[in-house]
């Protein structure tokens, strides 16, 4: 990756980020005594639509933020008889540095959380991955704007700079595809079972557009324009839309509820798959399956497709041109096929044909992966997983002008119903809503928002709404006087200072990078 400069990375925001990146490289100077050989920068994201679908190998329609986490190095130079060790520190001082030897992190297997685990799992992800021949000893340190455990991934972008970092001191060029996988491998490490929207996103994002990430069956990642005024105003759209963030305050911590949160819907939706497949007596084509042999939702979607072609019932098939079709053939497939009440662990053994020990041995028991249940809901996840990617697909077309709606000054409102859609759909067949998420949804609503939904995995952290670019200032001030007030601020441990951290706007931003300032 070549290194970029300031402007061309935060375009208008040049003068004030140089300053931010003075004052990193102020405080680097008097802690370690000399100065940042190189800088590297990767950002949060927020999710437009498609909801805990990317696990299941469906595209998703993010955009990265222009809130990033800044990651300066220097090499220390050693004599050679040292043994080479890394020191991070971190700008914020309620996080102590983090100190550790080369030698310890093939061998580590501590499962302790927070900032430190994400970048020493960064190390030891990249290093698991790629040879490094000769590990330099460094100091880094962490400017982090992304606001923490509020649902704009704050730990992908984390993952991301570090792992960008410790690559870029140690001489290492990595392509975009390996610097997503490791990161993903890190927050595996980690310990949540995560899919690889976030730290694609975080990687690949672009300026002015979200984009849309495949997975499957390569990784790519393809800019969405969000619609200009321009364009809308041709077609009789007197707005343009604007997507807020907006923090519910209730912090959902995904390690501690992994088991039965998180994990679980992972679980789920790969058990839902392997159902499927059974019954509906499906062979696996060639090439098929890759790394592991656990199907997905998507592969069990593209044997089903692959067949209809061969039997004559369908014309071709190319996800992005019969998507659509094949998306809604599942979802009656879904309704015949699987039973509406939850499915205990013997019913779910006796589908697949193979004892309660081997169900838990190939689903459940991962090196990374802990889950805690009896029943899993199969019916309502599967549904979910087809229909929201059906509105990741119709989401994408409208704002690409692929799909002309009949009434063509209604598009904020056809997007706006999308995310309404994904909304109820997260709410009530996948159950990853909560009582803060609802309330903060309904609010964006009544003050005008077109749509609003959760973004990410949920439970917690925030809602995004997409509003009218007339109205948002006044949205905003709203939502400021009715949910975010004092009293809940302080309950959060936060000061009215902190509020633009709460709600605020999204701009779309570059992906990681290695970054030219000195
Ligand atoms: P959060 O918890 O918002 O970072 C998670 C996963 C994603 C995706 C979303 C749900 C991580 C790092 N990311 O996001 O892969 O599955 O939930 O769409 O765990
Ligand atoms: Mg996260």
């Amino acid at each position: 990756m070549k290194a970029e400069t300031l402007n061309q990375i935060y375009g208008k925001n040049e003068i004030q980020q140089a300053q931010r990146y003075q004052f990193l490289s102020t405080k680097f100077q008097s802690k370690f005594n000399e100065k940042p050989e190189v800088y590297v920068r990767s950002p949060g994201r927020v999710n437009l639509i498609g909801e805990h679908i990317d696990y299941s190998g469906f595209p998703v329609l993010p955009m990265a933020l222009d809130r990033d986490v800044v990651i300066a190095l220097s090499e220390i130079k050693l004599s050679s008889s040292k043994s080479t060790f890394v020191v991070v520190s971190n700008l914020l001082e309620k996080y102590k540095d983090l100190t550790f030897l080369h030698s310890s992190v093939e061998t580590d297997s501590s499962e302790a959380h927070g900032w430190h685990s994400y970048f020493f799992c960064a190390y030891k992800a990249l290093i698991r991955q790629i040879k490094i021949s000769t590990p330099k000893s460094f100091n880094a340190m962490i400017d982090g704007v992304v606001p923490t455990g509020a649902g704009v991934s704050s730990s992908a972008a984390l993952c991301c700079a570090s792992v960008l970092a410790i690559s870029a001191i140690n001489d290492i060029s990595l392509s975009q595809e390996q610097l997503i996988n490791i990161s993903i491998e890190a927050e595996h490490m980690v310990g949540v079972k995560c899919g690889g929207m976030d730290q694609s996103i975080s990687v690949m994002g672009q300026e002015n557009s979200a984009v849309m990430i495949h997975f499957y069956p390569k990784l790519k990642g393809l800019p969405t324009p969000i619609p200009s005024k321009i364009v809308l105003q041709q077609l009789n759209n007197f707005d343009s839309p604007v997507f807020v963030v907006a923090n519910t305050l209730k912090v959902s911590d995904k390690h501690e509820t992994a088991a039965t949160n998180y994990n679980l819907r992972v679980v789920e939706t790969a058990l839902a798959g392997a159902i499927l497949f059974k019954k509906l007596n499906l062979v696996i084509e060639d090439g098929l399956i890759q790394k592991n042999n656990l199907l997905t939702l998507r592969q069990v979607m593209d044997i089903v497709a692959f067949g209809e072609v061969k039997n004559g019932n369908m014309k071709s098939y190319d996800f992005e041109v019969d998507g659509k079709e094949c998306l809604n053939l599942m979802l009656s497939i879904v309704e015949q096929h699987l039973k509406s009440q939850p499915y205990t662990r013997e019913e779910v053994a006796l589908e697949l044909g193979i004892s309660v020990r081997d169900l838990v041995k190939k689903f459940i028991d991962d090196q990374y992966l802990t889950v805690k249940a009896d029943k899993f809901e199969l019916y309502k996840r599967a549904k979910h997983v087809y229909s929201e990617t059906l509105r990741v697909l119709k989401f994408d077309q409208i704002c690409t002008g692929k799909e002309v709606l009949p009434i063509p000054n209604e598009i904020l409102y056809a997007l706006g119903n999308l995310m309404n859609e994904s909304q109820s759909s997260c709410r009530d067949l996948f159950n990853c809503s909560c009582d803060e998420l609802d309330e903060l949804v309904k609010l964006n609503l009544s003050f005008g928002a077109f749509g609003s939904r959760l973004t990410g995995a949920g439970w917690g952290g925030c809602t995004v709404s997409l509003v009218g670019e007339s109205m948002v200032d006044e949205f905003v001030k709203n939502l400021k006087d009715s949910y975010f007030t004092k009293e809940k601020l302080q309950a959060a441990g936060m000061t009215l200072d902190e509020l633009n951290d709460v709600v605020f706007y999204c701009k779309p931003g570059t992906g990681s990078r290695i970054v030219n300032y000195s």
